[in-house]
């Protein structure tokens, strides 16, 4: 018979039965294990109507390891008493007993023996009692054989106190007829082939049910990580909006394009060990394109283009400092410059998602790197009305739609403007990023045309990463602490969705 001899038996024991018959006890009465039998109902089920098998969870009491030892061999507190002789034993010795240690306290909390101290050589145990019934081997050997209802509450909380019993959950199927029950099933073809179609055969011969709802088996793929999931959905949003992509290849920077070139004065706290990652090699930064670098050096430490200047001495060395870029903003200084240098002028919109470090304090959202968002607009006559704009534009495509703009300062952007949405999981402002219209001391040296202004906004990948994912903690989003599970688990981003609800911890 197809489902062999297990799904046969079953058969015919249901027949026999009136209304049904439950999995385990028709495994303990085959004598076979549970599973068996489990295996059985699973095949008939796939059959179809064959029968019904409704899945129901029991408790019942099951012995432990040493429970069963017990059963066996019987207490330790008993075996303490009876590897006692009339003339009592050594306590020391009796303690070196396998049982010893777990018996005597019970055998004395029994009153079944008795220590005399004073015993010439060291404590000596007696027996107090010449007999005494092993209760707790009766009750465990009761479990054993099924009758663990005879057992009082309190006596089976305290076999499970001393871990000798455990209640396990057993999940049972209460199996049935179906409505096309019957005790001889024919094998059911699964393939509908060649020769049955030419033969005709199919015509009368019984076929698997499909079961369109089977989930296919997962092909075993990449998993892209959360974190570039979200990237490739801003790359989207920027691509649909008509910005271009600027180049970051570099993780190196100079200090002149990182700092110098936006204006950022050589003393600025930014520019210290403290926040940025100097290189000791190479050190130095030895193509500087140098007319362009004669005018920033005017700027910084004379002014000009209406601009009084920072009035220092600044100095090429500092500018030639290599270090790991701070922001993705020293792209954009290359980028404008470049474009400052086809002429005539183009209006553009250029956007960069890519690494950039700081040396700041660790913590929870904070770590020695992160991507950095950012978009720029470079055209003639731009105002912050039109960065307020680009931002709700931007944003909403985010699924973000209430913003507020509070003033802020950029080295590089008079005005500025932090960004801020209304977050409805967190019920609360969160600041989403930064923005500014780039300052004419740091545009008008690159040889951009006077009426060109550019307006640009930044903010991190992490963030709304860490938000649509519902990850607290960065760590758990980079570096060696991820669990892969979670990137293989990570579903697929839709930042203008609802955000996910943080994993509970069953779910995880
Ligand atoms: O990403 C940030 N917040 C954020 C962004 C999106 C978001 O989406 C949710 C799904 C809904 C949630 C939060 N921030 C910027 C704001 C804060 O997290 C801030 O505490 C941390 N900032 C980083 C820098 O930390 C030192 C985020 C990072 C940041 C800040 C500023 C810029 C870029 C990244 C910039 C800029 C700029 C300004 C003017 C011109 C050009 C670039």
């Amino acid at each position: 018979m197809a489902d062999g001899p297990v799904a046969e038996l079953l058969l015919r024991r249901l027949e026999a039965s009136d209304g049904g018959l439950d999995s385990a006890e028709l495994a303990a009465e085959l004598g076979m294990e549970h599973q068996a039998v489990v295996g059985a109902v699973k095949s008939l089920q796939a059959l179809g109507e064959v029968i019904e098998a409704e899945l129901r969870s029991t408790k019942r009491w099951e012995l432990t390891a040493e429970g069963e030892e017990i059963a066996r061999e019987g207490s330790h507190e008993a075996r303490v008493f009876r590897s006692i002789p009339p003339e009592g034993l050594a306590q020391s010795e009796l303690m070196r007993l396998p049982s010893g240690k777990v018996g005597f306290s019970k055998a004395m909390s029994n009153k079944w023996i008795r220590v005399d101290k004073s015993a010439a050589d060291g404590p000596r145990v007696f027996r107090v009692v010449d007999s005494m019934e092993d209760e707790v081997q009766r009750r465990l050997q009761l479990v054993r054989g099924g009758q663990a209802e005879k057992l009082g509450e309190k006596e089976r909380s305290e076999l499970r106190k001393r871990k000798l019993l455990a209640e396990v959950i057993l999940k049972t199927y209460w199996v049935s007829k179906g409505s096309a029950f019957s005790t001889s099933i024919s094998k059911q073809e699964t393939e509908l082939s060649p020769e049955m179609i030419s033969s005709g055969s199919w015509r009368d011969r019984p076929f698997k049910p499909y079961n369109f709802l089977a989930h296919g088996v997962l092909p075993d793929s990449g998993h892209l990580h959360p974190l570039l999931k979200v990237r490739s959905q801003f790359r989207q949003i920027f691509l649909e909006m008509g910005f271009t992509e600027m180049p970051t290849d570099n993780f190196i920077e100079s200090s002149f394009w990182n700092f110098d070139a936006l204006f950022q004065p050589q003393q600025h706290p930014a520019r210290d060990q403290h926040d940025t990652f100097f290189l000791r090699d190479p050190a130095e930064a030895l193509q500087l394109p140098m007319d362009y670098v004669q005018r920033v050096k005017r700027t910084h430490s004379q002014g000009g283009y209406g601009s009084q200047g920072y009035k220092y001495n600044w100095k090429l060395d500092e500018a030639r400092k290599n270090l790991l870029r701070t922001h993705t903003t020293s792209a954009s200084a290359r980028a404008l410059y470049r474009l400052a240098q086809k002429k005539p002028f183009t209006p553009v919109k250029y956007f960069s998602i890519d690494r950039v470090f700081r040396n700041e304090t660790l913590d929870a959202t904070h770590l020695a790197e992160f991507h950095q968002i950012e978009g720029v607009v470079a055209d003639h006559g731009l105002t912050l009305g039109h960065l307020m704009g680009v931002l709700r534009e931007f944003f909403t495509k985010l699924g973000i739609t209430q913003l507020r703009f509070k003033p802020a300062y950029n080295p590089y952007t008079e005005p500025s403007m932090e960004v801020f949405s209304y977050h409805q999981g967190l019920k609360k402002w969160v600041e989403v990023g930064n923005s500014g219209v780039f300052r004419p001391e740091m545009l008008l040296p690159m040889g951009l045309p006077e009426n060109v202004s550019v307006i640009a906004w930044g903010l991190s990948l992490e963030r709304p990463t860490m938000i649509k994912y519902g990850i607290n903690n960065i760590r758990e989003l980079v570096g060696h602490k991820v669990n892969l599970q979670m990137v293989y688990d990570s579903p697929l981003c839709r930042l203008d969705a609802e955000p996910r609800p943080p994993p509970t911890q069953e779910a995880a």
